[in-house]
C-alpha cells in the first residue's frame, strides 16, 4: 500500500497518516516532521531548512529529496508508506517519479484532503504549534500552498491516480472515506490483474 496525502497546512494530513499507517501496518513519512527533527538536531539541512519552514515557504526541493528519498525507497522495498507532505510541488513530483535511484514511486493513490480555506486558518489557530503557526505566517503558507501545490494535484489528476476527500467532516469520517475509496482501487486493481493475459502480468 502506498498512499501520498495531499493537503493544505493544517488539513489533517497528519492526523490520517497515523490512522491509515496502523490500518495497513506499513510506516508513517511525514517530511514536516523530518524536517522539524533535523532543525531540532542541527543537521546541515536542518539549518537550511529552519528559516523557510519559520516564514511559511516551503523548503527547497534539493533538501526535501535529501532527507526523504531514503525512507521512502526502504519502505517502498519493505510493503509500502502513508507519505504525508511529500512530494509538495510539481518538481518534486517529477523527481520522485523519475529519480533512478530513488524510490519506486508507483503510488495506489494519491489523496487530496480538501478544507476550505477558513476551517483551515480556525484549525491552525486552535493547533498554535510554533512560529509556523503565527497569523500572517498561516496567511502566507495557504498562498504558498495555493501557488506551488495545486498545481501538483493537476499532474496526478492527469495520471488517473488522484481521489478527492471532504477532509473538513470529523476525523473518524475523513478516515472511513479514505479507506473506503482506497478498497473500491485495491478491487479494481485486483480485477484488472485477473483478467490481464498471464503473459502480459
Ligand atoms: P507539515 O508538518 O506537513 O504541516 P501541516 O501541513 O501544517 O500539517 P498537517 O496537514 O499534517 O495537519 P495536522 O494533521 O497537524 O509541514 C510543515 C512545514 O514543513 C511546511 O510549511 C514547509 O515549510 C515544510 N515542508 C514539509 N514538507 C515539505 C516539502 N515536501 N517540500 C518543502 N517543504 C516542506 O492537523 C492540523 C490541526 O487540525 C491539528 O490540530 C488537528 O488536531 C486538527 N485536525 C486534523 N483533522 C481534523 C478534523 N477532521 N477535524 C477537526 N480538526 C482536525
Amino acid at each position: 500500500m502506498r498512499v501520498l496525502l495531499v493537503g493544505g497546512p493544517g488539513s489533517g494530513k497528519g492526523t490520517q497518516a497515523k490512522r491509515l499507517a496502523a490500518h495497513f501496518g506499513v510506516p508513517h513519512i511525514s517530511s514536516g516532521y523530518l524536517l522539524r527533527d533535523h532543525t531540532a538536531s542541527g543537521s546541515a539541512e536542518g539549518h537550511e531548512a529552519r528559516e523557510h519552514m519559520e516564514r511559511g515557504d516551503l523548503v527547497p526541493d534539493e533538501v526535501v529529496q535529501d532527507i526523504l528519498r531514503e525512507p521512502v525507497r526502504r519502505a517502498a522495498e519493505n510493503g509500502g508508506y502513508i507519505l504525508d507532505g511529500y512530494p509538495r510541488t510539481v518538481r518534486q513530483a517529477e523527481f520522485a517519479q523519475l529519480d533512478p535511484d530513488g524510490a519506486d514511486f508507483a503510488v495506489t493513490a494519491v489523496v487530496h484532503m480538501n478544507v476550505p480555506r477558513d476551517e483551515l486558518v480556525r484549525r491552525l489557530l486552535a493547533r498554535a504549534r510554533g512560529v509556523d503557526d503565527d497569523p500572517a505566517v498561516i496567511e502566507h503558507r495557504l498562498e504558498v500552498f495555493d501557488e506551488l501545490t495545486k498545481p501538483m494535484l493537476d499532474f496526478f489528476e492527469k495520471r488517473g491516480e488522484l481521489l478527492e476527500v471532504d477532509a473538513a467532516q470529523p476525523v473518524e469520517t475523513v478516515t472511513e472515506s479514505i479507506l473506503e475509496q482506497l478498497q473500491r482501487i485495491e478491487a479494481a486493481q485486483r480485477t484488472d490483474a485477473a483478467e490481464r493475459p498471464h503473459d502480459e502480468a
